[in-house]
């Protein structure tokens, strides 16, 4: 460790505090469309000012796909993972119909023609995840304006035996949001009014098909804020959201999505609509049956309306980029933010050096305001009190380096350098996908052996693959990234079920907070009991008998199915 860096960057920062704890005013990471349009390439639809981005991303990625395309030409009844890989080889369920005309005449009687979607440009958008690694063949989207219209829809392929996947944003990490093989795509995307506001509360009301970011930008002008941030929100919708119990990067703060959202309205596959849709902060009246819809992954219905209660939005924010030389001194910085910082802690994000360097090689205009280190850590606090949170601050950073846990840092002085310092954080994804083909895995792990799995994965690869540890720290949240020039099954092998076996064996959670999907439906046993998951596979049973809500997906197949003849047989539909 340079001490003399040390000492000189932390001295500056508290002798010149009174410039450099000033406001960073809250609206300066949502604002920043810039920042979101460099580092969110994501899918466009109807999203306008993401489209460009996810234009020059395709094409970044086209040619690594050419080869898996061409694979999956052909293939009509199993379907392969974009990337390619022999680890599974799934086989259309022929329990469900297949599309016909009177379908498609009936959906045009019951929507109006412009919400039957064919046309193939649109289809081939929806049929493919923002991963680009999971692609379906669906002949149909559908866009339904409001939940009567949701509820003939499901009514009516659950009689049909019509297989149906729910989607939002289609930013979903684990291949939960597109077609398997030819099930109707149902998008919210037209469902996006705010429905109503208490300024009092802070209870915010709203359709599934709302936009994180517009929702964001709406509570501004009241002075409140979503408890939830991340990178994908100028395209994520918050009823994928909700279904994906999505965490975030201020998950450390406000917590998660199951104690923030109020009530739902959902439909249920045979059609029924729940209003569950309460704005009660204390409610113990019988079973809290919306929790079962929070990160469900639209298994079980398709969630139609949202409750959320929204924090206020405090005008003291300031942003350290801080640089530690161990994941242990990582470790006791978190410790020391908890301690010294407590309530106006509102993000503790890490990073390491082969995360720095990735970006730095991928991302235009992309700089480290630092000197390369072996760790990196992004604190955001939020308050409403300037001088305190200031005191906080400097006591903080004066404790930290006496104790030599830091080993060097800067504090974002104005709004354009802490939005380039979160594009660092944020962009790692969109670099990586730049980079070739990736692994991901978003691990739970005890603090202390969180980053042991990244040191050994790196051994288990040696030089066939960059491996990368980067996350929400502060929640105990590992994204371990795998990154090679073109997908590779020897080290997919290598891989898998390392990872799963050894997250289990540490008491981890192999899905943290992007959900099971279709990319680990089979391997949730490495999380949950197996009475559990049976438990959970006789409440899908109990909610979907004929198995139409996105087939294949978030439980294992085989339970899936089993099930699935043992409600039809036994079970009572709701
Ligand atoms: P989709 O991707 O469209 O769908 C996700 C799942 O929910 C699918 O299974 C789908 O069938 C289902 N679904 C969608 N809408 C409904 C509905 N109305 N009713 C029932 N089911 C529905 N996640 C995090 O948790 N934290 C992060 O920090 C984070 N950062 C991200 C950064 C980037 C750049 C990207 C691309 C993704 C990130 N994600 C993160 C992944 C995250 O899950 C999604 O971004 C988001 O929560 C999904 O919302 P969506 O509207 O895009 O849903
Ligand atoms: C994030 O926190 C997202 O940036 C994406 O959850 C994580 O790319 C990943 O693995
Ligand atoms: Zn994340």
């Amino acid at each position: 460790m340079d001490k003399w860096r040390v000492t000189q960057n932390l001295l500056l920062f508290c002798q010149r505090s009174k410039f450099i704890f000033r406001n960073l005013r809250l609206q300066l990471r949502c604002s920043e469309e810039t920042l979101y349009a460099t580092s969110n390439p994501l899918y466009g639809g109807s999203l306008g000012k993401n489209i460009n981005c996810w234009r020059s991303l395709s094409t970044c990625t086209a040619k690594l796909q050419e080869s898996s395309v061409a694979k999956l030409q052909g293939i009509q009844s199993s379907q392969r993972r974009l990337l390619g890989s022999s680890a599974y080889e799934l086989h259309r369920n022929d329990s469900f119909s297949k599309l016909s005309l009177e379908d498609i005449d009936y959906f045009k009687k019951i929507l109006g023609e412009k919400s039957v979607i064919q046309d193939e440009d649109v289809l081939s958008t929806a049929n493919v995840d923002w991963m680009r690694k999971y692609k379906g063949s669906s002949q149909l989207l559908l866009k339904p304006r409001n939940t009567n219209e949701v509820s003939k829809i499901l009514k009516y392929c659950n009689s049909r035996y019509l297989a149906v996947v729910p989607q939002g944003g289609n930013t979903g990490l684990v291949g939960g949001s597109v077609p398997v093989f030819d099930e109707v795509i149902v998008s919210t995307s037209s469902m996006n009014n705010i429905i109503g506001f208490d300024n009092v509360s802070g209870i915010l009301v709203c359709e599934a098909g709302c936009i994180l970011e517009k929702l964001d930008s709406f509570l501004a002008e009241k002075g409140f804020m979503m408890p939830l941030d991340l990178g994908a929100k100028g395209s994520c919708q918050i009823g994928g959201n909700v279904s994906t119990n999505a965490g975030g990067l201020r998950f450390v703060r406000y917590g998660s999505l199951r104690g923030n959202v109020l009530g739902l309205e959902v439909v249920l596959p045979n059609g029924t609509i729940v209003d569950m849709l309460g704005t009660l902060r204390k409610d113990n009246t019988g079973y809290d049956l919306k929790q079962l819809f929070i990160g469900s992954e639209g298994s079980l219905g398709i969630i139609t309306k949202v409750s959320i209660l929204t924090p206020l939005r405090l005008s003291s924010i300031n942003l350290a980029f801080l640089a530690c030389n161990d994941y242990l001194s990582c470790q006791k910085l978190l410790l020391e933010a908890k301690t010294k910082l407590g309530e106006v802690l509102s993000a503790f994000e890490f990073l390491d050096c082969e995360s720095m360097e990735l970006v730095l090689s991928y991302l235009d205009g992309v700089r480290n305001p630092l000197p390369p280190s072996n760790f990196y850590v992004l604190i955001e606090t939020t308050g409403s009190n300037e001088s305190h949170d200031k005191e906080k601050l400097e006591s903080f950073f004066l404790h930290s380096m006496e104790r030599g846990i830091l080993s060097d840092g800067v504090m974002a002085q104005d709004m354009n350098q802490a939005s380039s310092f979160w594009q660092i954080r944020e962009g790692i994804a969109e670099a990586l996908m730049k980079a070739g083909a990736v692994y991901k895995y978003d691990l739970s792990l005890p603090i202390e052996n969180l980053y042991k799995i990244v040191e050994e994965m790196r051994k288990r690869l040696g030089e066939s693959a960059k491996v990368l540890g980067y996350g929400h720290l502060g929640d105990g949240n590992l994204h371990l990234n795998i990154s090679t020039p073109v997908y590779d099954d020897t080290v997919f092998e290598l891989i898998e079920p390392f990872v799963y076996e050894w997250t289990s064996k540490h008491r981890g959670s192999i899905s943290a907070e992007h959900g099971l999907g279709l990319m680990k439906a089979n391997e949730i046993h490495y999380s949950k009991s197996s009475e559990a998951v049976h438990l959970m596979a006789s409440i899908k049973g109990l909610f979907d008998p004929n198995g139409i809500m996105n087939p294949y997906k978030f439980l294992p197949r085989s339970l899936l199915s089993q099930h699935k003849e043992d409600a039809s047989l036994h079970g009572p539909e709701i």
